[in-house]
């Protein structure tokens, strides 16, 4: 009976997925532009990568361009990376202007081709927390936050966890009404004005580690570190991406 086994088989193979993200190197909280680039390049060199998105699309605010007009800009030293990612681009004023839904599909694909998982519908309510260093994520269904049914949640062990929650940096938040102190370089999260060439400096100096175990990039990493927004110029979020991976690929001997 086709019904059955079409049931079977999607009961089973998901439950084979989940059970092999239960202990993982890198969550990913949110799935943005940040979060595709990183869990792409940690996957490539062999780490085990979940991303969990509340959305049922993850992409983040890539989708709809500027103002829905949906094209978007990256610098021309990323040029190497959307070749790599085998995207179509047209090279325009000293910038790089690209298809918003070719873009946010080609990061989808090439993230889960090589290894990524994706868990969309999940939301990230907490963190989990031991001998001071952050070592993994609680994690619960979107539609029961939403609806706010009173439904425990399950855990998620992983040596990292990355906050690319994007402008509310949801993860450092969380972290912060658990009363761990974090050094906020403003005292609080904190976004300022539009300014795309600075924007796209600060997000780079601010990705890091900035709790053991816990690393932000992406626009999360601009509120926490108190800078200036971009608008839609995403060449950031995407060397954001890479320079976090790469700094937990230097690290990833630390004994948990
Ligand atoms: C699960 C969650 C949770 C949670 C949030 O905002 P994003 O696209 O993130 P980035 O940082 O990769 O990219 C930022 C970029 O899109 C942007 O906004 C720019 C460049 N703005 C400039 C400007 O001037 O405005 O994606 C974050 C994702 C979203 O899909 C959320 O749904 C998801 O994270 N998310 N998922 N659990 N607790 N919180
Ligand atoms: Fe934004």
């Amino acid at each position: 009976m086709w019904d059955l086994e079409i049931s079977k088989i999607i009961v089973e193979e998901f439950t084979e997925k989940l059970k092999k993200s239960l202990d993982v190197d890198v969550a990913i909280v949110g799935g943005g532009p940040s979060a595709l680039a990183a869990s792409y390049v940690l996957s490539k060199n062999g780490f085990n990568v979940i991303i969990f998105e509340e959305k049922n699309e993850p992409g983040g605010g890539t989708w709809g361009g500027g103002m829905l007009f949906n094209e978007l800009v990256v610098e021309e030293d990323v040029e190497w990376f959307l070749e790599e990612l085998d995207m179509k681009y047209k090279k325009t004023k000293g910038f790089i202007s690209i298809d918003s839904v070719h873009f946010a599909s080609a990061l989808l694909y090439n993230s889960t081709k090589v290894g990524t998982k994706i868990f969309n519908n999940v939301f990230v309510e907490d963190v989990l927390m031991s001998k001071e260093r952050i070592n993994g994520v609680v994690i619960n269904w979107a539609p029961v936050i939403r609806q706010r049914l009173h439904v425990d949640p399950i855990t998620v062990k992983a040596k990292y966890v990355i906050d690319g929650t994007g402008h509310p940096a949801s993860v450092v938040n969380m972290v912060i009404d658990r009363n761990l102190s974090i050094d906020l370089p403003l005292g609080k999260i904190r976004e300022f004005p539009m300014n795309a060439k600075e924007g796209e400096k600060f997000v780079l100096e601010n990705t890091k580690e900035i709790l053991p175990g816990l690393l932000v990039m992406g626009m999360a990493a601009v509120s926490v570190g108190g800078g200036p927004r971009m608008g839609p110029i995403f060449g950031g979020m995407l060397k954001s991406g890479i320079k976090i991976a790469n700094i937990i690929i230097e690290n990833i001997d630390v004994e948990v």
